[in-house]
């Protein structure tokens, strides 16, 4: 009887887990899906090696591993941010880098953001920011961070592939924006820019 309620249990538990997977920018740290509960997967400090990250015409990447999901990014200007307190503006409120948006779809998405129009003090070129990921699946709220240095000059590489691999995912592709870092960004799920929020709830399905 206990058995088969352990048995139980750890499936339950193995459902609970699936969660989201930060690809690009890379995390704070190893990704940790049993920490991803807490603030930033619970790597509290920043990152010793920032990375580099275009200040205009920038990407994200991310596994979801739900079907339906909500996501947004939250930036701090705190050359170490430690807590949440770290990402909100002088009123209190959560920074946002790119407003919460929903989607559907199990697997890879590329998510256009250009932090060069958040109107953000602090953010520009030269400037280390972290930005956190806000993700919920419909089992809570997730968090990853990466550290950046915002740069004019920086292009992401050509190996970081900007594409929706799901099959399941409604996400339609966009053209390339002129404001485009690479070649691979055929399959941005919508244009890039904090602008782009109403593209990113047209292009995907607004819960
Ligand atoms: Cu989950």
């Amino acid at each position: 009887m206990f058995f088969s309620m352990f048995v139980l249990l750890s499936g339950v538990i193995t459902l609970v887990n699936a969660h989201f997977e930060l690809a690009y920018p890379p995390p704070r740290g190893p990704f940790d899906d049993n920490n991803e509960v807490n603030f930033c997967d619970n790597y509290v400090h920043a990152a010793a090696n920032r990375s580099e990250f275009p200040l205009s015409g920038g990407f994200v990447t991310l596994a979801s591993e739900h079907v339906s999901w909500s996501l947004g990014i939250l930036l701090s200007t705190v050359q170490d941010p430690t807590s949440f307190d770290n990402f909100t503006t002088s009123s209190g409120q959560q920074q946002l880098a790119r407003n919460y948006a929903s989607a559907t779809g199990v697997g890879s998405f590329c998510i256009p953001l250009d932090l060069s129009n958040t109107g953000i003090s602090g953010v520009g070129d030269g400037a280390n920011v972290t930005i956190q990921f806000l993700y919920n699946g419909g089992d809570g709220s997730l968090y990853q961070c990466a550290d950046l240095t915002l740069s004019n000059n920086f292009t992401i590489p050509s190996n970081i592939t900007c594409s929706n691999s799901s099959t399941t995912n409604t996400a339609s592709s966009s053209s390339p924006s002129s404001t485009s870092s690479g070649k691979n960004v055929a399959n941005r799920i919508a244009a890039p820019g904090f602008a782009g929020v109403l593209g990113f709830l047209a292009t995907l399905v607004v819960v």
